[in-house]
């Protein structure tokens, strides 16, 4: 039993389109309603809407990514309570209309980070790319976030400085620009105003603090979700460590297990994405998914490079520090063990080939870099099936 095949699709306004997908190897889509404001109600017309869209193409739409959590829930805020009961009311439309995995994340203000969305690679495609001198240049001394020194040691501070002193001003524009992008699926990025007031709302909320909030929600949730019959999976936090002094609490093996205990119901589960969870060298991705497999709902397949000196770049998808072999493996396992199809992603790709031409991709999303990536991973999936 092979894993089910899907791509992301960001809906209409992608110019990667269904066709596109199913073209590459998918038998499904992972999408979102990213024209709904954060938190609020999801309603049933609206995902009926988009699933007809999805099956028209010949494909199916069972995992969302993602229905997010509001900020006031993850900071227990205001009326995070009512915020809560629409998450409710959300989970049972979607299972009403036959979804079944639902992606969160629980990372404060921002999701993913990355300093370069077009970082050449020396066959000329791009990748994302986290450099942390460039992203102490930004911090320091463009955002200028109050306190920020404290959280580097002088010999990085040094770098950042000589960073930005290497930079024109063109640079520096782009790297806030790369560096404060909006959620995924929006074109949106946050002005410093903004994140200085969400950094703001964030004051005296630490690591254990946010792990009880988290805990509340999924204590919440999980209970709707196992009762329609839907699995929560939640998605580490990339990069899997603080940013901008912010608590990020979904980062190792420790924390999962922490939220895994928390709540014990089988609807509480995680997104295993290699590629978070991997740029961190004291996490054993193999180990993991056979630790935490009854527990995983949804896979994001790829692999990063590290440097000594906290930078990380995309590589392609059997490049890179993640063993895919030994991943992939565990995956067969647990598959056989639970006997079911887990879905999975190829979690981004290089722009490359005729991409390199376009332009208007999300970053990270265009189509041949991702199709290159399936094709690897099925084909690395299907060997070590036929040979197990
Ligand atoms: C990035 C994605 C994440 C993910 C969310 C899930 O490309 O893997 O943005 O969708 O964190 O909530």
């Amino acid at each position: 039993m092979s894993m089910e095949h899907t791509m992301r699709w960001f809906g209409p306004e992608d110019p990667v389109d269904l066709w596109d997908i199913r073209q590459a190897g998918c038998t499904g889509v992972v999408t979102a309603l990213h024209q709904i404001p954060v938190g609020e109600v999801w309603t049933i017309d609206e995902i009926n809407k988009r699933k007809a869209m999805i099956e028209a193409a010949g494909l199916t739409w069972t995992v969302i990514e993602s229905l997010p959590v509001h900020e006031d829930i993850k900071r227990q805020y205001g009326n995070f309570q009512e915020w809560i009961e629409k998450y409710k009311i959300s989970l049972r439309n979607v299972a009403a209309c036959g979804l079944k995995v639902v992606t969160y994340n629980f990372m404060p203000i921002l999701d993913w980070v990355r300093t370069d969305v077009n970082y050449e690679m020396p066959d000329r495609s791009r990748a994302l790319y986290f450099n942390k001198a460039q992203f102490i240049a930004f911090d320091v001394f463009l955002l200028k976030r109050p306190g920020a020194e404290k959280d580097y040691t002088a010999e990085e501070l040094e770098r950042g400085k000589k960073m930005l002193d290497s930079m024109s001003q063109a640079d520096k524009d782009l790297l806030c620009k790369n560096t404060l992008l909006g959620l995924p699926g929006s074109r949106e990025q946050f002005t410093p105003e903004q994140i200085f007031a969400a950094l703001e709302k964030y004051k005296g909320i630490d690591r254990s603090k946010l792990k009880q909030h988290l805990f509340h929600f999924i204590r919440e949730v999980a209970p709707v979700a196992e009762e329609c019959g839907l699995k929560m999976a939640i998605h580490p936090d990339d990069p899997p460590y603080s940013v901008l002094g912010l608590p990020r609490i979904m980062s190792t093996e420790e924390d999962a297990n922490d939220l895994r205990v928390a709540e014990a119901s089988p609807a509480n589960g995680f997104c295993f994405c290699t590629g978070s969870f991997g740029v961190r060298p004291d996490n054993d991705l193999p180990g993991m998914v056979k630790r935490l497999g009854d527990h995983i709902h949804f896979l994001h397949l790829r692999s990063t490079k590290r440097d000594g000196q906290g930078n990380f770049y995309e590589a392609d998808h059997l490049d890179g520090d993640v063993d895919m072999y030994a991943v992939v493996k565990e995956i067969v396992q647990v598959q056989k063990r639970r006997n079911i199809s887990i879905p999975m992603r190829p979690d981004h790709g290089h722009q490359m080939l005729d991409d390199l031409k376009k332009s208007g991709s999300y970053p990270g999303y265009t189509a041949i870099g991702r199709l290159r990536g399936l094709a690897e991973l099925r084909g690395l999936e299907l060997g070590i099936e036929r040979s197990l």
